[in-house]
């Protein structure tokens, strides 16, 4: 027998379904935990694995929350749902309302959604707004139309959204036979590491895994107000989805570090950067510039000599390098165009 196809069903036990929940699904969650030999020769850790998230249906690991809180929605018959979001959540919410048949709206910050994101909120249907401000205005607005009843919010702030996002630590415990010794993970809104932590000590409680990682996460220089303990008004970075500066989910954020024994910690432009074109060069996976924050964590760490007593670690590739085409083009020069020849784009390759 082959296991349930839908993510709802695997984890049944510890999501809050009903027997009425719809089982919804566009088949998300499973996602490949793939080996990174070079950033196990890079930064001398034992075993470094990527949990990419990017291979979700919408392309980031906001389906595995999204789902439950869709459906949640459709079992409270909610006439529709709306979100504030730096992108990935927008998308995501717009393909599970589709194919729940619920009218979708996605409130933007103005100029700062990646355009693969802007395409699959437009493409799925959702009505896209954008407002002046960064996301926690965008969140601001969010929350107040659901109060006076605009529709079901399924931002992280919705609990059914956590609840679902923790099943990426139940399949890592599940491939590799416990929880890591670290995991290292991006930090924007801190939905996902709450749920991480929350995920891990639930496998842990169910037997799923003999301990709980230390939790490390990483937040964009420009936009860090976990790291400095104080909101950011104008937060600034190229990995848009965690241009956040006033956290939703903060606490749940610092329980997991300081439970964990872990840490979170900035990581600048530059080794965002770095690390994005890194991971696509050298591993051959391509994830969107606020996943590869999690990477340069890591590297940082490992060049600071902070590295020496983990043996096992899981990245967070949160997300798919397809969202984000602006930022994947300035990696590289002017493209090149000759003539069809064979002479000619022989003299192209050798450059
Ligand atoms: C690729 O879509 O906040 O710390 O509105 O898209 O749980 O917020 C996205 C966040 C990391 C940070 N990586 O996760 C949104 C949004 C990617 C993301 C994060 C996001 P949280």
């Amino acid at each position: 027998m082959t296991a349930p196809a839908c993510l709802i069903d695997r984890y049944a036990a510890h999501l809050p379904l009903t027997a009425r929940t719809p089982r919804l699904t566009l088949g998300e969650g499973d996602t490949p935990l793939v080996r990174a030999p070079r950033l196990e020769q890079e930064t001398g850790v034992t075993e470094v694995w990527l949990k990419v998230e990017g291979m979700n249906p919408t392309g980031s690991f906001k389906d595995r929350g999204m789902v439950v809180a869709v459906a949640k929605a459709m079992e409270d018959g909610a006439t529709s749902v709306l979100c504030a979001s730096t992108g990935n959540t927008a998308a995501s919410a717009a393909a599970y309302a589709a194919r729940a048949g619920l009218p979708c709206a996605v409130i933007l910050p103005a100029g700062h959604v990646a355009l693969g994101k802007l395409a699959q909120a437009i493409a799925f249907g959702a009505r896209v707004v954008a407002v002046r401000s960064g996301f926690d205005g965008a969140l601001g607005v969010a929350r107040e139309l659901a109060e006076s009843g605009d529709g079901t919010l399924v931002n992280s702030v919705n609990p059914h959204r956590i609840e679902g996002q923790k099943t990426a630590a139940f399949e890592i415990c599940d491939v590799l036979g416990d929880a890591p010794d670290a995991l290292f993970i991006p930090v924007g809104n801190a939905g996902n590491i709450t749920a991480y932590w929350r995920g891990f000590r639930e496998a842990k409680a169910a037997g799923m895994a003999d301990r709980t990682p230390g939790m490390f996460g990483f937040q964009a220089a420009g936009a860090a107000p976990i790291v400095h303990g104080k909101a950011v008004a104008a937060p600034e970075t190229v990995a848009t989805a965690i241009r956040i500066g006033n956290p939703a989910s903060w606490a749940g954020a610092v329980e997991a570090r300081d439970a964990s024994g872990g840490a979170i910690e900035a990581v600048t432009d530059p080794e965002i950067l770095d690390a994005y074109s890194f991971l696509a060069r050298c591993e051959g996976i391509f994830c969107e510039p606020a996943s590869a924050a999690a990477v340069a964590g890591l590297r940082q760490r490992a060049k600071r000599g902070l590295l020496r007593d983990v043996r096992r670690v899981v990245c967070v590739l949160t997300g798919s390098g397809l969202k984000d085409p602006d930022t994947a083009r300035t990696l590289a020069s002017s493209l090149v165009e000759v003539e069809a020849t064979a002479a000619a784009v022989r003299g192209a390759i050798r450059g």
